[in-house]
């Protein structure tokens, strides 16, 4: 899963991606021209992965993980102008946006934070570029008409007809995410990879003196910021990213001390699992204990294939358990013997916290 880091210049964005991922990103240094993104993969911390690994001390033991893309937007970019290809190229490849909005006042400006003014201000920037993608798509094919199987022909007519009916949508100044798409035109889109498509958690940046105010104003935005597959979250990137620097007994004192139950790293992640449906399967034993994402609605065969294809090819059937089932037994066998350990088909909806075991047919 990849979560690109996107917002104003000075809203946080490194500052978040630090705190996040355990880096050491510059800060406050970019003015403008190319740059790279900071890239971070991080595992998701997970206690049943944990408690799995305590149980059977495989040999290896494998997280989820998740990659942070922190976009370099230079200043000014997205307030007199478009914002440069490079960074859009980014933007379009994540799975979700995570927003950050600058909801401390910055000495260095003397400015004012109006973080909901400037997630606008950014929205606006998304909507105009994808607005640009649907008229250069439609235009082509005024010019170029149509090509291709008669089937491909017709995929383009839907294709264009859906456009043509977005676009007004957008040009009112509303994302792609409020349009009401059903599933099979989501995935008729899905090759456009919209930016306003995307779920999006908004993160308000606030002072670590305004941290006590984070309850109040995450529910006030959410109040504001209602569109489908968002939500929004506040948290004090500068000094979470300071904690994430500190081992763990340091950081502990250091949370208590402001009130803060759990760093935002694992919170933000849960967050954007939620925002794009995705939840964790598990796989154990003495080779390994490893977790597994999945979208939710997933079938036992869908996670087969998850695992590997050759899986999902010759899927015969599926041993699942719940996770603490498992733990409570304390083996396969134990469980077998409860009860508890089941046995279900290819259609059978995986569910969060499952422990499965394929039996599958070699060389089907
Ligand atoms: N007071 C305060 N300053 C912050 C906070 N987060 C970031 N900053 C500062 O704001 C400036 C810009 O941060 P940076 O992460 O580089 O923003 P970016 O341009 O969006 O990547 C830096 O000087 C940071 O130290 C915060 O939560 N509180
Ligand atoms: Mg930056």
């Amino acid at each position: 899963m990849q979560v690109t880091i996107v917002g104003l210049p000075g809203s946080g964005k490194t500052t978040v991606f630090n705190a996040l991922t355990g880096g050491h990103a510059e800060t406050g240094g970019y003015s403008g021209g190319r740059a790279a993104p900071n890239v971070s993969v991080v595992k998701v911390p997970d206690e049943r992965v944990d408690r799995l690994a305590a149980l059977f001390a495989p040999k290896k033991t494998t997280y989820a993980d998740v990659t942070y893309v922190d976009v370099a937007i230079p200043a000014g970019a997205a307030r007199d102008g478009t914002i440069n290809p490079d960074a859009l190229g980014q933007m379009r490849t994540a799975d979700a946006l995570l927003h950050v909005a600058r909801a401390f006042d910055d000495p260095a400006t003397a400015s004012h934070a109006d973080p909901w003014r400037d997630v606008d201000d950014l929205d606006l920037e998304f909507t105009v570029a994808d607005l640009s993608v649907i008229e250069k798509r439609l235009e082509k094919l005024k010019t170029q008409g149509r090509h291709g199987s008669q089937a491909e022909r017709e995929q383009a007519q839907r294709e264009e007809e859906l456009l043509r009916r977005v676009e007004p949508h957008l040009s009112d100044g509303r994302p792609i995410r409020s349009f009401g798409l059903t599933a099979d035109e989501e995935l008729l889109l899905r090759g456009y990879r919209f930016l306003t498509q995307k779920p999006v958690l908004v993160v308000l940046n606030v002072d670590e003196a305004r941290l006590p105010e984070a309850p109040t104003l995450e529910a006030t935005g959410r109040e504001r910021y209602v569109q489908p597959h968002t939500d929004v979250a506040a948290l004090a990137g500068k000094i979470e990213a300071e904690i994430a620097e500190l081992g763990e007994d340091d950081a502990r004192l250091f949370m208590d001390d402001l009130g803060i139950s759990e760093p935002s790293r694992g919170r933000v992640i849960r967050l954007t699992y939620e925002l794009l449906g995705l939840f964790s399967f598990f796989t154990a034993g003495e080779d390994e204990c490893r977790a597994w994402t999945l979208r939710v609605g997933s079938t036992a065969v869908e996670a087969a294939g998850a695992i590997h294809s050759d899986l999902a090819r010759g899927f015969i059937r599926a041993q699942v358990i719940g996770v603490d089932d498992l733990l409570h037994a304390g083996s396969m066998a134990e469980a077998r013997k409860r009860g508890t350990l089941r046995q279900e088909g290819r259609d059978y909806l995986v569910k969060d916290g499952d422990v499965i075991e394929v039996l599958f047919n070699v060389g089907r």
